[in-house]
């Protein structure tokens, strides 16, 4: 069960961040309802929500997975890949140390973004992407080895971070789109596939009992409830449009 989590107001700098869609761009004022949303939707979730103030310097700020990686008993700040991103975890290690007593780093020339690591039980996925190289992702996999956690590093094909096309859900069953969708490191898992053109809803969450699911996209809201879960569908438009997805918003612990 996940206790608390970290989110992080955009501020109005968000609008000029960084993006490779072609989505248009972001609307504010949405842009905070729909933030306010997914904070609701977390306390729906039963989890205590500690809310950042916004930053004008860091225009992607709001997706505070990047900065950090947690487990129950450490935590790893990473060394995001963007250079316009990397003082964003000086905030981050900070906050986290009302809860953590024991930190990680992620050291240049190794760069690591949070949202290229998924946990599946005591398993790290690890994605080599355009933020997270090698060296990174080595450090990552030695911290979590040394600390009893199993660690796969994938080299990414197309996806921006690991994240953008997997989620694991309980009991062996992950969302994959993509290049996932037939990936021989994630071969034996039961899989919820999803199609191309809703290839934006993989990146969902499991928050205790809910599984939070952009909205729009019915046959992965479907697919999640007949595997047995309750969804909360949310509204991403303004997020989408700076590559952002669902777990990148908040750090879960
Ligand atoms: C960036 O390019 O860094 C942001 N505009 C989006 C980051 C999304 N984070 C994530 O998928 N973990």
């Amino acid at each position: 069960m996940f206790k608390n989590v970290i989110v992080k107001k955009p501020g109005k700098s968000y609008v000029n961040g960084l993006t490779t869609s072609n989505l248009g761009k972001a609307d504010y004022d949405l842009l905070l309802k729909q933030h306010a949303a997914y904070i609701e939707a977390l306390k729906t979730c039963g989890v205590s929500v500690t809310e950042l103030e916004a930053s004008e310097e860091f225009p992607d700020s709001c997706f505070v997975e990047d900065a950090a990686v947690l487990t129950p008993e450490f935590a790893v700040i990473t060394n995001p890949g963007a250079d316009s991103r990397n003082g964003e975890i000086v905030e981050i290690e900070q906050t986290l140390k009302s809860f953590y007593n024991t930190f990680h780093y992620i050291n240049a020339p190794g760069t690591l973004d949070g949202g290229d690591v998924l946990q599946v039980d005591d398993h790290f996925y690890i994605g080599i992407s355009e933020r997270t190289n090698e060296a990174g992702a080595k450090q990552l996999k030695d911290i979590l080895e040394a600390n009893s956690y199993q660690a796969t590093i994938v080299p990414l094909k197309e996806f921006f971070h690991l994240k953008t096309g997997i989620a694991y859900l309980q009991n062996n069953l992950i969302v994959v789109a993509g290049e996932f969708v037939d990936h021989p490191d994630f071969e034996h898992y039961d899989k919820i596939v999803v199609s191309d053109s809703d290839e934006y809803s993989a990146n969902c969450i499991l928050v205790n009992d809910y599984v939070i699911i952009p909205k729009g996209y019915e046959e992965t809201n479907r697919k999640i409830n007949e595997a047995g879960y309750e969804t909360i569908e949310l509204e991403m438009s303004e997020f989408q449009k700076q590559d952002g997805g669902l777990s990148c918003l908040s750090l879960r612990f």
